[in-house]
C-alpha cells in the first residue's frame, strides 16, 4: 500500500464564523473548526500517521492566483470592522450591482459595508478575530502537500479547512477564502509539472477554480457538481462553460440532477478520467468535498460512504502523483470517516 502523509495546523482551527444565512434562515455555521478535528480522529481510527505540520511560505505565492486587493482586504477586514464599532461576525449586506463602481475605485476608507459587499459573494461567509490566521494556514497546508508530491511522494493529503474552490482572483464567498487547490496547482506548475489536472468532486461547482484557470489551458479543471438551477453558486457550473480563449476546452462541466447516486455519479467520474488523460496532466489536484454523502445536511446527492472508497480507487487509476484537498462536507460527525474511505481507496488501487 502507497503512503500517504498528510497535512494540518491547529492554526486552521481559528475561523469559527458564528451564523450564515443560509435559503432565508439565519443557521450555525456549517463550516466549522470541528469539522478538521472528525477528520482527524478518523484518519488516526485508521492508522495513519500523525499529521505534518505545514511549512510557511509566506503570502507572496497567493498572488498568483488572487490579486493583492483581496489579500490586503481579507487581513484587516476584521479590524476594519471593529474600528467601525461592530463586533461579532463581519458579513455583507448590500452587494455591487451590474452598473456599479468596480473593486479598484474602493479605497481603505471606504465603508466596510462597500469592501465587504465588493469581496465577498454571498451572506454565508462571515469573518472572525481568526479568519485571515485560518484561511492563511489552510493555504500553506495545501502549499506543503503539493511540495511533497513534487518532491517523490505518490500521494499526499492537505487537510485545508477553510475549504477553497468558491474563492476566485478577486472575491470569497462559499465557505472559502482563498483557493488552496489553486494554489496547490500552482505550486506543483513551478516544480516542473507543465500540465496539471483539478478534479472537483464537491457538491458544489467551484466557481473559484473554474475563474482562475479559464483562461488557462495547461490547468485542467474538471468538476461533477449539483445542477446550478438548483443549487449554490447557482451562477456557475453548467456544462457549456468550456474555458476560453487559450483556456478553451480546458475547463469540464458535468452538472447532476437532485437525487444522483454512485451509478450515475460513476459515469460522470468516468468521462472525467477520460479527459484528464486526454488532457495529458502530470500531476493531479483533487478537490475533495464529501457533501455529495447522503445525509449531507445542505446537499441533494445519495453516495454512501463505501461509494467513497470506490471513487478514490476510481482516481488512483489514472496512475498520476495527486495531492487531495478538502474542501466541503457538513455531516459533520460523519466526514472523517468518508474522508478515510476515500483515501484509503486511492491508496488501496494505486499501485
Ligand atoms: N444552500 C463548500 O462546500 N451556502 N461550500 C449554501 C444554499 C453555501 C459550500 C446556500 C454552500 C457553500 C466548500
Ligand atoms: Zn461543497
Amino acid at each position: 500500500m502507497i503512503a500517504l502523509p498528510w497535512v494540518f495546523s491547529p492554526h486552521q482551527r481559528a475561523h469559527a464564523g458564528g451564523e450564515e444565512l443560509n435559503r432565508g434562515f439565519i443557521v450555525p455555521c456549517h463550516e466549522c473548526p470541528e469539522r478538521a478535528d472528525f477528520i482527524t480522529a478518523a484518519l488516526r481510527d485508521q492508522g495513519f500517521k500523525d499529521p505534518i505540520a505545514p511549512t510557511d511560505h509566506g503570502e507572496e505565492l497567493f498572488r498568483r492566483c488572487h490579486d493583492d486587493g483581496l489579500i490586503t482586504f481579507l487581513k484587516s477586514a476584521y479590524a476594519d470592522w471593529q474600528a467601525s464599532g461592530r463586533q461579532g461576525s463581519a458579513l455583507p449586506f448590500t452587494f455591487v450591482a451590474p452598473s456599479g463602481m468596480t473593486r479598484s475605485e474602493l479605497t481603505p476608507n471606504s465603508s466596510i459595508f462597500a469592501r465587504l459587499g465588493a469581496y465577498c459573494f454571498d451572506v454565508g461567509t462571515p469573518i472572525v478575530a481568526g479568519t485571515w490566521e485560518a484561511a492563511y494556514w489552510s493555504a500553506q497546508t495545501a502549499l506543503t502537500g503539493a511540495d511533497l508530491v513534487a518532491t517523490g511522494e505518490r500521494l499526499a493529503f492537505a487537510l485545508c479547512r477553510p475549504p477553497g474552490h468558491h474563492a476566485g482572483r478577486a472575491y470569497y464567498g462559499g465557505y472559502c477564502f482563498l483557493n488552496n487547490a489553486a494554489l496547490a496547482a500552482e505550486q506543483l506548475r513551478l516544480a516542473g509539472h507543465q500540465k496539471v489536472a483539478i478534479v472537483d468532486v464537491d457538491y458544489h461547482h467551484g466557481n473559484g477554480t473554474q475563474d482562475i484557470f479559464w483562461h488557462d489551458g495547461s490547468v485542467l479543471y474538471a468538476s461533477i457538481h449539483a445542477e446550478p438551477m438548483t443549487d449554490f453558486p447557482f451562477f456557475s457550473g453548467h456544462a457549456s462553460e468550456q474555458g476560453e480563449g487559450e483556456g478553451t476546452g480546458a475547463t469540464l462541466n458535468i452538472p447532476l440532477a437532485r437525487g444522483a447516486d454512485w451509478l450515475i455519479y460513476q459515469q460522470a467520474l468516468k468521462n472525467v478520467l477520460a479527459a484528464v488523460q486526454q488532457h495529458g496532466s502530470t500531476a493531479l489536484v483533487v478537490s475533495l468535498g464529501v457533501d455529495t454523502w447522503y445525509g449531507d445536511p445542505i446537499s441533494g446527492f445519495a453516495l454512501q460512504s463505501a461509494d467513497f472508497g470506490t471513487m478514490g480507487g476510481m482516481l488512483a487509476s489514472l496512475g498520476l502523483p495527486t495531492l487531495v484537498v478538502m474542501e466541503g462536507g457538513y455531516a459533520v460527525a460523519e466526514v472523517g470517516k468518508n474522508v478515510a474511505l476515500f483515501l484509503k481507496g486511492l491508496q488501496r488501487f494505486g499501485d
